[in-house]
């Protein structure tokens, strides 16, 4: 009797700390190795979907050992990217991670928004209840635009960033945006409070296609709608923001190829 009451507590424990609420989709699942960092008897491994990570929306992943190899589930973690330009430092938004309880990973993201060189490199600091590990972190510049700053007509800093999606088709495929504010160097704060207004073109071909859907607000920054590609190639995504009525970011755009 007692030793069923504590599995349900335990298990009880477990789900809240790791349970499954994340905006990823399964195929996600941060299978390439970056780097890994001991101290203080636990073992952090930085995980990617793709080990050369891009300026734009990076999905990274984070699991946790102690010395005796078991998974670390339970403890708090949180995303801090820093770029060290010399005379001064900024961050860059970040979707906190959550531990996914099949993968064991804590799932995030960050969206670096300008490549990282010699002497301006990123890194991100993963804290794990409390305790640094500050991972140093390559990033190239994406040869396609997929994210972007913008200064709004309210004379505020936005940043636009595609959701890389598993896989571009033709046809109906789901668009995902997420969108941020900037309130300072260190600050980046998801905005839910615009309508999007989204014109695909095909800039080799001059023509767009029909039967798009707006991405509208499903909160924490994400915007999700539908793009149709009525051909494969290089497309266009055309943006307009708009806030109480007002346009705030026009001209914004990202690009796809496939
Ligand atoms: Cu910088």
């Amino acid at each position: 009797m007692n030793r069923i009451f504590s599995c349900a507590v335990l298990c009880a424990l477990i789900f809240a700390a790791c349970k499954k609420d994340n905006p990823y989709p399964a195929e996600a699942t941060g299978g390439k190795k970056i780097a890994e960092i001991s101290q203080n008897n636990v073992t952090a491994t930085l995980w990617a979907d793709d080990p050369t990570l891009q300026t734009g929306y990076n999905r990274l992943y984070v699991s946790l050992k102690d010395m005796r190899d078991n998974e670390i589930s339970n403890l708090p973690v949180s995303f801090f990217p820093l770029m060290d330009m010399g005379d001064m430092k900024h961050s860059s938004p970040v979707e906190q991670p959550l531990c996914n309880p099949q993968t064991k990973k804590y799932e995030g993201a960050v969206v670096f928004t300008m490549p990282g060189s010699g002497m301006s490199a990123w890194q991100l600091d993963v804290s794990v209840d409390g305790d640094i590990f500050t991972f140093p972190l390559a990033v190239n510049a994406r040869t396609l635009q997929q994210s972007g700053v913008y200064v709004g007509t309210d004379a505020q800093k936005y940043i636009i960033a595609l959701v890389p999606p598993r896989k571009w088709q033709m046809g109906l495929n789901d668009l995902d945006l997420f969108i941020c504010r900037q309130t300072s160097m260190m600050e980046f704060p998801a905005d839910d409070g615009f309508t999007v207004e989204l014109t695909p073109e095909m800039p080799s071909m001059e023509h767009g296609s029909p039967n798009n859907v707006n991405p509208v607000s499903v909160g924490k920054g994400h915007y999700k709608g539908k793009i149709n590609y009525t051909m494969t190639g290089d497309w266009r995504l055309q943006l307009k923001l708009i806030k109480n009525g007002a346009v705030i970011v026009d001209g914004a755009y990202m690009d796809v190829l496939f």
